[in-house]
């Protein structure tokens, strides 16, 4: 969001042909008469990776583009391709993320601001900020198919439909699932490491290093959820590859990435247990010892399990129970509690308010995001420049109110939250705290 922004930096390009099936051999970004010329990354035909020291500057209205020389078998058939970008969009995303035909091509744009902004962007919302540097909250779920994956995420983030922007039908662990009810956090799927699955163990490896490789803060992987099913069991509970997965986090193979143990289907383990319990010892006792013994009986079963898990991953991984049905909401609300407090202290705080803003199942984490963000404002500073004082009330509670909402994240297709008359109702309620008028425009802080 680089709407008050009269120029951005372009400081890096990243070209991703490895589907396209293209054979590039040169690629030159242009701006205006501005030329940068760069080849594939080394040992690559297929990416494209450049940094531009100095960046370059781009104004609205510049004519921006891409000039592709493609290899063809025959040398004298070389020939050329451009891609024109819209200048309006990169300005209006910063970042910018394009498809063209298979190709991917990311841009990455800083906005420069002008001295004369100083003012508004003392008050302009610290959620933009967070979002600019970090719109989503990234996640890889590795599970087999059937433990949960899809209905444990689309409960913790609270959408029933994802999307990949893949055309082919095939998706693969790189593919990007977002959902347009809360477009606040994209998913990588992985499937789990039976025997059977290939290398997925190496496939999973390699894509987490990749993308702890990515300097930009959004497109690495800021959480990892392992999933499997919790059952009762006699002998082992974990794959020789999973237990394998464990240890190369243990031993920092896999850097400072979070990862976090989902047990799923917990109502299932319930219910299991409940079934199998031997009744008899327990005829003539009165119903609440009969349901204090089933709970003890419940959490030991779940603790062999939960021991074994504990063992294989160690007092640095931890792990969480999960049901997705609605009288264990509050599991899927620690799993997320668990999750943004190690993005926090492992990946960056900007990550983690994302964390914070993505999840739909734990209001009380919104609401701590919320504070969090509010906090980042420096209001002492800010009440005491001269680009506060002139502002009412109105323009700070603006600020709180924009901040708010886009951090409770409420699905508000019609930006009905956003409305002039919703902000009258919140400067109304305030009005009527009895801290005196704030709608009189002139009444300053
Ligand atoms: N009882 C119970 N069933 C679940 C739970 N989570 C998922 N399921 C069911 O397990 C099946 C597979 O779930 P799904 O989310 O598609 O698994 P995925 O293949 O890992 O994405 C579906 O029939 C779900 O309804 C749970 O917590 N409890
Ligand atoms: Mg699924």
């Amino acid at each position: 969001m680089a709407s008050s922004t009269s120029y951005l930096h372009i400081s890096g390009i990243s070209v991703d042909f490895s589907k396209s099936g293209q054979n590039i051999e040169s690629a030159e970004l242009r701006l205006r008469d501005e030329q940068r010329l760069f080849g594939p990354d080394l040992g690559s035909e297929e990416t494209f990776h450049e940094t531009f020291v100095p960046p370059m500057k781009l104004s609205r209205g510049d004519r921006f583009s891409l000039g592709l020389l493609c290899k063809r078998p025959f040398p004298w058939e070389n020939q050329r391709q451009d891609i024109d970008f819209d200048t309006e969009e990169v300005f209006r995303t910063c970042d910018t993320h394009e498809k063209h035909g298979q190709a991917i091509i990311i841009i990455t744009a800083q906005a420069e601001r002008t001295a004369s902004s100083s003012e508004e962007s003392l008050l302009r919302p610290t959620k933009d900020e967070i979002f600019e540097m970090c719109p989503r909250f990234r996640i890889l779920v590795i599970g087999k198919s059937g433990v949960g994956k899809s209905s444990l995420i689309n409960k913790a983030f609270g959408v029933n439909t994802l999307v990949s922007d893949e055309r082919r039908g095939e998706t693969d662990i790189n593919t990007e699932f977002i959902s347009e009810q809360n477009d606040k956090f994209v998913l990588h799927e992985s499937k789990g490491f039976e025997p059977g699955e290939g290398d997925n163990l190496e496939i999973v490896q390699q894509f987490i290093q990749q993308r702890r490789q990515m300097m930009v803060l959004k497109y690495q992987v800021h959480a990892v959820w392992l999933c499997f099913e919790i059952s009762r069991t006699g002998g082992r509970v974990l794959e020789t590859d999973t237990e394998r997965f464990l240890k190369l986090k243990r031993d920092g193979e896999l850097g400072d990435i979070p990862v976090v143990v989902a047990l799923t289907k917990y109502d299932k383990f319930i219910d299991h247990v409940e079934h199998t319990l031997d009744y008899s010892p327990l005829k003539g006792w009165n119903e609440d010892a009969v349901e204090k013994y089933i709970n003890q009986t419940l959490e030991a079963e779940r603790d062999v399990f939960t021991r074994r898990v504990q063992e294989a991953a160690g007092s640095d991984i931890p792990y969480a129970t999960v049901s997705t049905k609605d009288v264990h909401k509050d599991m899927i609300a620690h799993l997320i509690e668990i999750t943004e407090e190690r993005v926090r202290q492992h990946v960056a705080s900007e990550a983690s308010v994302l964390a914070g803003v993505a999840q739909l199942v734990d209001p009380k984490l919104n609401i701590m995001t919320s504070i969090e963000v509010d906090k980042r404002r420096d209001w002492d500073a800010l009440a005491s420049t001269a680009a506060f004082k002139g502002k009412t009330v109105q323009a700070c509670l603006e600020v709180l109110h924009t901040n708010m909402i886009h951090v409770w994240n409420i699905h508000d297709p019609h930006h009905y939250l956003d409305s002039k008359e919703f902000k009258a109702l919140v400067v109304d309620l305030v009005d009527k705290l009895d801290i005196g008028s704030i709608a009189n425009p002139n009444r300053n802080m």
